[in-house]
């Protein structure tokens, strides 16, 4: 069969501010992982002619993909659904199905779906929906469809019969994660790829696990054990990147330095391999020791995301974040001494965020601190998450606007914040503040300044300025210029 992936545009996002948040196009292009793995596993174990269409990295409209999709005639469309981007996910399928009435139409997403699979099923031009990890599902759905198998036999797939939706077994779940093949990174415009705070240069994107054993209040990850990829296979995915050229990896798991031993053994490895090359890693800052940051810094590593959220103990304690103030400063601390950029994660508008002055504390906290970049991010309280139950509970959150919104979604729709005590508005003139007080510093421009590395960084990083100003981006989009079909 021929089958075409697609990371559709995400231009219609129900966001939380009316201008400023981040789309996925805003942060720099990160690559389609979910739809590789796929790809990746077709490639090796079936016989498919399979390709992955990256509109958001290509910068594709979706008349250039109903060109594509024209041109390339699949049989059978696939995407990953996020709830945020419903109704960009629904225009793709009317446009495929605007193609033709023939090409089926799956979508995979294990949060949005495990929340939202009778709502995303009711449109008529969705056809499958496949639960959970997707690799041997989609692969056993393809070949019914191919060779005519009865679909109820088709373990994790969701669809529809004589109106009814009909979901066969559990959801996909692998517990042996290095048994299945690496992603199809060669079905992607590598070169598109990279991290708007990294150096400007190409980086390649790797996931070196899957899962998170923590439980956030606020946080909508799909599976709470912990996976690892075998180190053999993690540098033989960087070998990939390494011998065409690429000198740069972000290394985008939930959680990377789920121990630091694990960091300090994966360095070890790749200071054998890769004399020269730069990282950065996405994880906890309270699971950092000095031992770790020198053997990761000899190893490349120049940069360490940390998801924060809260700027006291008490905060933090209130979205069981499991970490204290003190490892944070402590390991920021330990990053600037042995020179490794630290880039932290912060959420505003937290049920604990009574007043202006509560986030005007936290930006006090981030600057105080001693962090290199920021990102600060309007709470959205997604379906599945504990602070969601507790908005309905009080009457905060409408239980309804999403199961509204799948079923009926809107371009430029507004997702649900926690406004009990601060508006939507508030919010969303506190998010520019945070940013324009934490980055227009001139002790921060001097500093971005020196941390220039050459022209085309210093137009990544002139953007961003721009970003940051408001003159560009974070921006919400005009209403689509495609027509809704229905
Ligand atoms: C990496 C990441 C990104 C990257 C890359 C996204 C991408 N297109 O792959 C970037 C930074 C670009 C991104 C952006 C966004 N993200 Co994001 N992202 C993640 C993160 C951290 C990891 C996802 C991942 O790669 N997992 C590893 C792969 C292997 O798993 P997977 O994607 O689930 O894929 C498996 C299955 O779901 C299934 N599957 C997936 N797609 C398909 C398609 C088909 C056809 C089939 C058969 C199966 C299938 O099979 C896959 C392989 O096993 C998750 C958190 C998490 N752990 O899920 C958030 C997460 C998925 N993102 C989220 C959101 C909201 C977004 C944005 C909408 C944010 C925004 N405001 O714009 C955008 C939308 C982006 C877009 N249109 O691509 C939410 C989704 C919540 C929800 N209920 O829908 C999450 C859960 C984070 C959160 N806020 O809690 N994201
Ligand atoms: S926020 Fe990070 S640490 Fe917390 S549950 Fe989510 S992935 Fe894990």
């Amino acid at each position: 069969m021929k089958v075409v992936l697609i990371n559709a545009p995400s231009k219609h996002a129900a966001l939380v501010t009316s201008g400023w948040d981040r789309k996925a196009e805003d942060i720099g292009a990160f690559p389609p992982i979910g739809l590789s793995y796929i790809a990746g596993f077709l490639t090796k174990h079936t016989k498919h002619d399979v390709k992955i269409i990256d509109a958001i990295a290509d910068g594709l409209g979706y008349e250039e993909l109903g060109q594509q999709i024209t041109q390339l005639k699949p049989d059978i469309v696939g995407t990953t659904v996020f709830t945020q981007t419903f109704y960009d996910t629904l225009l793709l399928a009317q446009i495929t199905k605007k193609i033709s009435k023939t090409i089926y139409f799956c979508v995979g997403g294990t949060q949005h779906l495990r929340m939202f699979l009778g709502e995303t099923l009711s449109h008529s031009e969705i056809d499958f929906a496949v639960r959970g990890e997707g690799e041997v599902i989609f692969a056993n759905l393809l070949e019914a469809l191919e060779l005519n198998k009865p679909l109820h036999e088709v373990e994790g797939i969701s669809f529809k019969k004589n109106g009814e939706i009909i979901s066969v077994g559990e959801e996909g779940y692998m517990k042996e994660i290095n048994e299945f093949p690496p992603p199809a990174f060669e079905m992607l415009p590598t070169e598109k790829y990279k991290s708007a705070i990294g150096s400007g240069k190409t980086a390649g994107t790797i996931a070196t696990s899957r899962g998170c054993p923590y439980q956030c209040r606020f946080c909508d990850h799909p599976y709470r054990t912990y996976r690892a990829y075998s180190t053999e296979r993690i540098l033989s995915e960087i070998n990939y990147f390494y011998v065409r050229g690429i000198r740069e990896f972000v290394f985008f798991d939930d959680m990377f330095n789920i121990t630091p031993k694990r960091v300090i053994e994966l360095s070890a490895a790749m200071l054998k391999v890769f004399p020269n090359i730069a990282w950065s890693f996405r994880g906890r800052a309270d699971q950092v020791t000095e031992e770790m940051i020198l053997i990761a810094k000899k190893a490349g590593c120049n940069q360490m995301m940390f998801g924060i959220e809260a700027a006291n103990d008490e905060d933090l304690k209130s979205i069981k974040k499991n970490i204290t103030i003190k490892q944070l400063v402590d390991t920021l601390a330990l990053c600037k001494k042995h020179g490794i950029e630290t880039s932290t994660n912060w959420i505003i508008g937290l049920p604990c965020h009574k007043s202006r002055k509560d986030i005007l504390d936290l930006l006090n906290f981030t600057i105080k601190c001693g962090t290199d970049y920021v990102q600060f991010n309007i709470l959205v309280p997604f379906a599945g998450t504990e602070i969601y139950a507790e908005g309905v509970k009080k009457n905060i959150i409408d239980p309804d606007f999403w199961k509204r919104y799948v079923l009926n979604p809107q371009p430029n729709s507004y997702a649900p914040v926690w406004d009990e005590y601060l508006t939507r508005d508030e919010l969303s003139e506190l998010l520019k503040t945070c940013y324009r007080k934490f980055y227009l510093r001139p002790v921060k421009i001097m500093d971005h300044v020196f941390r220039v590395k050459s022209f085309s960084h210093l137009k990544e990083k002139a953007r961003g300025a721009l970003v940051v100003m408001g003159v560009l981006g974070f921006k919400r989009h005009k209403v689509p210029t495609i027509e809704r079909l229905d």
